[in-house]
């Protein structure tokens, strides 16, 4: 397996960052994960510009433009000969010392994994998942606003735990005042009389990519009424349907929440066709990767 790291591709085992590198002192970084189907890579400008957006943010300056970084992707892709993959690209701060100030870090780490996607369990799409509500709640966006993807999952990981531990793969965090916010790393939907309704990103959501498929395509092929807005867990517990988006996840129903069966405890008619447009989409659209 060849990595792409600081601009060249060097052997799995060579690929290694040091300890001095901030992204592991301190998880100041960015990340995205990106799908390959069918010698496409899907969404690819789309997951770029959050990428760089999220740099942005915390005032990470990446060393590459958006086409170098799109070139990279495809190479390591090229480099590996795969057609189908889960893309990790990761941006930290770089080397520093043992100190907070980023200024003590001269050039950021890229690096880019091209893997085998695995795939969930058939199992989750023909009968849906069964999800819990955290009592983490989603880091407040004054502190560290959810929409920037960075390399601080704590939060994420501290409520992810919660649902391991009551055997669930995904759990709706809240964010400060109850609202739902989104899982752990997925967004999530709810239908009620053929509206779809997402948490607006302000809430404490990730703006997903598939979240943005997924809504185009409601609207455009399913003539969906689309809304963001505020919902509690109530709401969830008596949707008609509920869904949950994201690259590794693609669209997956939810047959239970809580203590709570949704709807009559299967896959719904929305959802069934959301998740059939979109696998649809991912087989024919995107960047072609190309021969080695
Ligand atoms: N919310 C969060 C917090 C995420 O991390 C999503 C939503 C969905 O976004 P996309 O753009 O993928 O539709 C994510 C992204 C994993 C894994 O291994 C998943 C994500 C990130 C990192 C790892 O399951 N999901």
């Amino acid at each position: 397996m060849k990595i792409y790291l600081d601009g060249a591709l060097v052997d799995k085992e060579k690929a290694v960052v040091s300890v001095f590198d901030h992204g592991l002192l301190y998880g100041d970084g960015v990340f995205e994960g990106i799908r390959a189907y069918n010698g496409r890579v899907f969404q690819l400008s789309e997951h770029l510009d959050r990428l760089f957006r999220s740099a942005r943010a915390i005032l990470l300056e990446i060393p590459l433009t958006k086409k170098q970084m799109e070139a990279a992707v495809l190479q390591t892709l090229r480099a590996n000969a795969l057609r189908d993959a889960y893309v990790r690209l990761v941006v930290t701060r770089g080397l520093g010392d043992l100190g907070l100030d980023p200024r003590k870090c001269p050039k950021p780490t890229v690096f880019i994994i091209a893997d085998k996607i695995k795939l969930y369990p058939q199992e989750f799409y023909d009968n849906g998942l069964h999800v819990i509500t955290a009592t983490t709640r989603r880091n407040i966006p004054e502190a560290l606003n959810p929409t920037i993807k960075s390399l601080n999952y704590l939060n994420n990981i501290l409520a992810k735990m919660e649902a391991v531990r009551q055997n669930a793969p995904e759990a709706i965090m809240l964010n400060r005042e109850g609202f739902v916010a989104e899982c752990t790393g997925d967004n999530i939907f709810l239908v009620k009389q053929k509206t779809l309704i997402t948490p607006p990103t302000w809430a404490g959501a990730l703006e997903g990519v598939t979240r943005n498929v997924v809504m185009d395509i409601a609207r455009k092929t399913l003539k969906l009424t689309v809304k963001e807005d505020l919902f509690t867990p109530y709401d969830v517990h008596v949707a008609d349907e509920v869904f949950l988006t994201g690259t590794a996840a693609e669209v997956v129903p939810v047959a239970t929440v809580d203590a709570h069966s949704i709807g009559n405890g299967k896959p719904g008619p929305v959802t069934l066709a959301l998740m059939r447009k979109f696998r649809e989409l991912t087989q024919h659209s995107g960047v072609l990767i190309g021969k080695k």
